[in-house]
């Protein structure tokens, strides 16, 4: 059976996935509004993944006897002025979820539930692919201008965001 404590930071885990789907979800129709439809499909992938992982803490959670309580979701923030804080977006809203699963998995550890701990990894994992791609892409976009960007440039870089798993 999981601690209270760690319940209550999984549950709180559980409402971050939530609202990282919102924030993928606010940026997919940013997307749409700017024609942009290779970012929308990107963000509307992300955004399911995201509740992918709510489902699987969730699941989590009522497998080892605990409890979840769905609370509610924060608002996502403003649209972002162009594509470079779109994907400024993604990344700060990813490294900031890595570091709330981190506290986590330290707390996993000082409680000595291996169990969790272990779960946790799969979290771990993800979360450094996620990154490293928000990384990857938000590169793409200062090479291809950045804020600045010619239309011609966003043409080419909304078809390969489209193709990026
Ligand atoms: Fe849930 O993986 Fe990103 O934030």
């Amino acid at each position: 059976r999981i601690s209270k404590t760690l319940q209550k930071t999984l549950n709180d885990q559980i409402t971050l996935e939530a609202f990282s789907a919102q924030i993928y979800l606010m940026l997919a129709c940013w997307a749409d509004e700017n024609q942009l439809d290779g970012v929308k499909d990107f963000m509307m992938k992300h955004s399911q993944e995201e509740r992918v992982h709510m489902a699987k803490i969730i699941e989590y959670v009522q497998e080892r006897g605990g409890t979840v309580k769905i609370d509610a979701i924060a608002n996502p923030g403003p649209q972002p002025k162009n594509i470079l804080e779109c994907f400024q977006a993604v990344l700060k809203q990813e490294i900031e979820n890595t570091e709330s699963i981190y506290k986590i998995v330290k707390m996993s550890m000082d409680e000595e539930d291996w169990a969790t701990w272990n779960f946790l990894q799969w979290l771990v994992a993800e979360q450094r692919e996620e990154e490293k791609l928000a990384l990857d892409l938000l590169d793409k976009v200062k090479l291809a201008g950045g804020a600045n960007m010619s239309d011609a440039a966003k043409f080419d870089l909304n078809k390969t965001i489209g193709n990026t798993k």
